[in-house]
C-alpha cells in the first residue's frame, strides 16, 4: 500500500473489495524456477490507516510516499534441478509456485489538516471554521463551546484545504490546563497555523503573545510553523478602533467571521503561506506495527479425532501447498519432507495405523508407512 496525494478518497475499495497480487508460478523442468509474484500496489490517499479485524494498526501511511506492505507474496516454485541427486539426475518433481499471504484490513482515512486554528475560548476559531468551509461547528457564546476537534475543508483557487478547529487554549495549556494540550496534538501535523484572537478581548496582543508562548512550550517545532494571525470580531466598534491604532507588522489580518468582512483576504493569505510551508518533517517511515509473518515455525501439531488424524502446522500445510499430488516424484519428495519435519513420527506416536485417514490442511490421505 502507497499514500499517494493523486488519490483523494477510499471509493476505489468501496467499489472493490477484494485485491489479490500474483501467485508466485510454478517451477519447471529445464531447471525453471517459478518467477515471483508480481506486486499488488495499493495507492491510497494519505492519512489512510489500515487495521486488522482486531481493529490494530497494521500501517499508518501519513505522509506522501508512504508504504508499507499489508501482506507477502508468493515466491516462485523452485525447478526441478533443485530436487537433483545422485539417484535422480532428472527429477520430474518441480514444486508449484506458493500463495501469498492473505488478510482482511479495514482502510480508514484520517483527514490531516493543513492549517489549524489555534486561540484563547470565545475568540471565534469554530465561527472561522464555519465561515471559510461547509463544517459547521457549535458556536456560542462561552468558552469551551468546541470540546472535540472539527475538520473542514476550504475549497480554494487551486485546491482543497484542510482545517482543524480545536478547543481553546489558555494560558497553562502546554501544562495540561483545560483542553488545549490534549488537543495541541491535533494541530502537531498541520503545515500552517491560524492564530485567531478576539479583538473585543481587554488585550488582544497579550492574547496572541500567550497563545504563541503556549504553542511554543507544547513544541518547538510547531512554533516555527509558518502562520497568519486573524483578529476577530472587526464588525464591532472596539475592534475597528484597535485596527485604526494597529501599528503592528507582519501577517495580522482583521476579519469578522459574522460579517465575513476580510475573510478573502486571510484566505489569499493562508494559501500564500501554505504554498510557501514546508512538510511537516515525516514522522519516519510508515509503521508497520503488526505483520502477519509467514510461517516460519516447524512445529507440527497432531490431533486424534473421530475420523482420523489432524495434522496442523505452518511448514507442514504450506508443504502440501507446494505438493503437486498428481505427479508421483512430487509425492515422492513429499513423504521425505513429511519424514523430516517429524509428521510420520508425530503421527506414530499418536497411534496412527496402517490405513487410518490423515488431514492436513485441504487433503486428507491414508496412512501408509
Ligand atoms: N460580533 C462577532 N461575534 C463573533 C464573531 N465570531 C464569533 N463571534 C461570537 O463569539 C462567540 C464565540 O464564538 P465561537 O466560534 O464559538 O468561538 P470559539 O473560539 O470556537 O470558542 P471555543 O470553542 O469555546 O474555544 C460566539 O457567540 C460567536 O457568535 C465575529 O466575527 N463578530
Ligand atoms: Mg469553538
Amino acid at each position: 500500500m502507497k499514500a499517494s496525494t493523486g488519490v483523494s478518497d477510499l471509493s476505489l475499495y468501496k467499489r472493490r473489495v477484494r485485491w489479490n497480487a500474483e501467485p508466485g508460478a510454478n517451477g519447471a523442468g529445464g531447471r525453471k524456477t517459478g518467477r515471483k509474484g508480481a506486486d499488488l500496489m495499493l495507492e491510497v490517499p494519505v492519512g489512510t490507516v489500515a487495521l486488522d479485524h482486531d481493529g490494530a494498526v497494521i500501517a499508518d501511511l501519513d505522509h506522501a510516499g508512504a508504504r508499507a506492505v499489508l501482506a507477502q507474496g508468493g515466491s516462485g516454485g523452485r525447478g526441478n534441478v533443485h530436487f537433483k541427486s545422485s539417484t535422480r539426475h532428472a527429477p520430474d518433481y518441480a514444486e508449484p509456485g506458493i500463495k501469498g499471504e492473505e488478510l482482511a484490513i479495514t482502510l480508514d482515512l484520517k483527514l490531516i489538516a493543513e492549517i489549524g486554528l489555534v486561540g484563547p475560548p470565545n475568540a471565534g476559531k469554530s465561527s472561522l471554521l464555519s465561515a471559510l468551509t461547509a463544517a459547521r461547528p457549535k458556536i456560542a457564546d462561552y468558552p469551551f463551546t468546541t470540546l472535540n476537534p472539527e475538520l473542514g475543508v476550504a475549497e480554494s483557487r487551486g485546491g482543497r484545504i484542510v482545517m482543524a478547529d480545536i478547543p481553546g487554549l489558555i494560558e497553562g495549556a502546554s501544562r495540561g490546563v483545560g483542553l488545549g494540550l490534549r488537543f495541541l496534538r491535533h494541530v502537531e501535523r498541520t503545515k500552517a497555523l491560524v492564530y485567531v484572537i478576539d479583538g473585543t478581548s481587554p488585550d488582544p496582543w497579550k492574547d496572541l503573545a500567550m497563545v504563541q508562548e503556549e504553542v511554543a512550550r507544547f513544541s518547538s517545532d510547531l512554533a516555527l510553523r509558518p502562520y497568519v494571525v486573524a483578529i476577530n470580531k472587526v464588525d464591532l466598534e472596539p475592534v475597528r478602533k484597535l485596527r485604526a491604532r494597529s501599528r503592528r507588522k507582519g501577517p495580522i489580518h482583521f476579519v469578522s467571521a459574522l460579517s465575513g468582512e476580510g475573510l478573502p483576504q486571510l484566505m489569499d493569505a493562508i494559501v500564500t503561506t501554505l504554498a510557501g510551508a514546508p512538510e511537516p518533517r515525516p514522522q519516519g517511515p510508515a509503521r508497520a506495527i503488526k505483520l502477519p509473518v509467514a510461517g516460519t515455525r516447524s512445529g507440527v501439531a497432531v490431533e486424534r479425532l473421530a475420523w482420523g488424524f489432524m495434522v496442523r502446522g505452518e511448514r507442514v500445510e504450506r508443504l502440501v501447498e507446494r505438493t503437486d499430488m498428481e505427479s508421483e516424484g512430487s509425492l515422492a519428495r513429499f513423504q521425505t519432507e513429511l519424514d523430516r519435519l517429524g509428521v510420520n513420527a508425530a503421527l506414530e506416536a499418536a497411534g496412527v495405523q496402517p490405513g487410518d485417514t490423515v488431514r492436513i490442511a485441504e487433503v486428507e490421505f491414508e496412512y501408509q508407512p
